[in-house]
C-alpha cells in the first residue's frame, strides 16, 4: 500500500523518506536513528513494569556527577551502549552514566560516521513516584579520521555542529521527537506493532506561552535578574489577559521541555551563587533540547548567548538554561542581562 495513502508512517519510514529529498544523503542517519529508537523500545519495556519486577531503586553506587545510580539507570545506560555497540553508524558513546567517552574497538566501529552522547534515564529520580522520565540523545558527525578509533574532540563539538537530536519521554504515551536543521517531528510507540509512529509532525514551539517551569525553591540562591524575571511571572500586571502565568515543574527536564515545546512557556534552570555553571548538562541535556527548541522556532539560551554556540570544554560540564517560547524567554533574559553578576 501506497505509504502516502496509509494513515500510519512508522519513523523508519518517515525518516527514509526525508532521506529522498536529499540526493547525497545515504541513510545512515535513518539507520542511527532506527538503533536508538530500538534500544529506548527496550528501555520502554522495563520503565513500563518498573513497579513489578526488581529494577527499581538505587543501584546503590554513584554516577560521575555524583548522583546516586536507579537499577533502570544503569540498565538503560547499558541498553543504549550494547545497541549502539552493534549499529554499523556508531563509532562511539558518552553517557551521564559514564565518567568518559566509549570509543568502540571495532573495525566496523572504526569506520562508522557518528558519535552519540546520551543521558540514558534522565529525571530518575522520579522513577520509584513514577513521574515521566526520559532518555535524551545527541548526534554528531565524527570530526577525527575514518578508520580509527574515535577520539575525545568527537564528543567536544558545540550543539551548532549537530546532525541531529531527541529524546523519548516514558509517559502516558512513549513519544520520541527529534530534530535536524529543519525540523521537528514527533512519534508515538504503537505498542501492538512496536513501531514509533508519526503523531505529532512539522512540531512547533508556540511564540508565546501562559507557562514557566523552574525550581522555584531554589529563588534565594539566584542572581536579583532571576528573582526579578520571576516576580514577572508571578505578577498579573503586563499580561495580556491580566492574569499570573501558571507554574508547573515536574522535575524531570524531558517532561518539562517536551511540555514545553507543546503548550509553550518557558523552563530554566539558572546559575546561582553556588553552582555557577547552573546544573543541567551541555553536552547530553541542553545541547540536544537546544537543537529541538530553535528547530521549532524557539529559544535556548545560557544568559547572555545561544547554548548551541558554547564550545565544550569538558564533557560533563553544566550550563545555565532559558529555553521555549521565543516572547517569554527573550523577556526573562531582559531581566537576567540587566542584574547579571558577572
Ligand atoms: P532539581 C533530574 O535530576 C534533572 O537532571 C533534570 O531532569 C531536571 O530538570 C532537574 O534535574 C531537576 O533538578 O534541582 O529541580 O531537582
Amino acid at each position: 500500500m501506497d505509504t502516502k495513502k496509509r494513515k500510519l508512517i512508522t519513523l523508519d519510514e518517515f525518516t527514509i523518506q526525508e532521506t529522498r529529498k536529499f540526493p547525497h544523503a545515504t541513510g545512515e542517519l535513518s539507520s542511527l536513528l532506527r538503533d536508538i529508537a530500538l534500544a529506548c523500545k527496550i528501555i520502554n519495556k522495563q520503565v513500563n513494569k518498573a513497579g513489578l519486577v526488581d529494577i527499581l531503586g538505587k543501584h546503590g553506587a554513584t554516577n560521575v556527577q555524583g548522583e546516586e545510580q536507579m537499577k533502570l539507570d544503569i540498565f538503560a545506560n547499558e541498553t543504549l551502549i550494547n545497541v549502539l555497540q552493534n549499529s554499523a553508524e556508531c563509532a562511539g558513546i558518552a553517557s551521564e552514566e559514564n565518567d568518559d567517552f566509549v570509543a568502540f574497538d571495532d573495525v566496523f566501529s572504526f569506520n562508522s560516521k557518528y558519535v552519540v552522547l546520551f543521558d540514558p534515564l534522565d529525571g530518575s529520580s522520579n522513577i520509584d513516584v513514577n513521574a515521566s522520565i526520559g532518555t535524551i540523545f545527541s548526534i554528531y558527525r565524527r570530526v577525527s579520521p575514518m578508520g580509527a578509533p574515535c577520539t575525545a574532540e568527537d564528543f567536544l563539538q558545540p550543539g551548532n555542529k549537530l546532525m541531529a537530536a531527541g529524546y523519548v519521554i516514558y509517559g502516558s504515551s512513549t513519544m520520541l521527537v527529534y530534530a535536524t536543521k529543519i525540523g521537528v517531528n514527533g512519534f508515538t510507540l504503537e505498542s501492538s506493532i512496536g513501531e514509533f509512529c508519526l503523531s505529532h509532525p512539522n512540531l512547533k514551539c508556540p511564540e508565546k506561552g501562559r507557562i514557566y517551569s523552574v525550581n522555584q525553591g531554589n529563588t534565594c540562591k539566584y542572581d536579583q535578574g532571576v528573582k526579578d524575571f520571576l516576580n514577572y511571572c508571578m505578577d498579573k500586571n503586563g499580561k495580556d489577559d491580566g492574569e499570573p502565568l501558571s507554574l508547573r515543574y515536574i522535575g524531570s527536564m524531558v517532561a518539562d521541555l517536551h511540555r514545553t515545546l507543546i503548550k509553550g512557556g518557558i523552563f530554566f534552570y539558572p546559575a546561582d551563587q553556588k553552582n555557577k555553571s547552573g546544573k543541567l548538562r551541555l553536552q547530553y541535556e541542553c545541547n540536544p533540547m537546544a537543537l529541538i527548541m530553535e528547530a521549532a522556532g524557539g529559544i535556548a539560551d545560557f544568559g547572555a548567548g545561544r547554548i548551541l554556540d558554547i564550545i565544550p570544554t569538558e564533557l560533563h560540564q553544566r550550563t545555565p538554561i532559558y529555553i521555549g517560547s521565543k516572547e517569554l524567554v527573550s523577556k526573562s533574559l531582559s531581566f537576567v542581562a540587566e542584574n547579571s553578576i558577572a
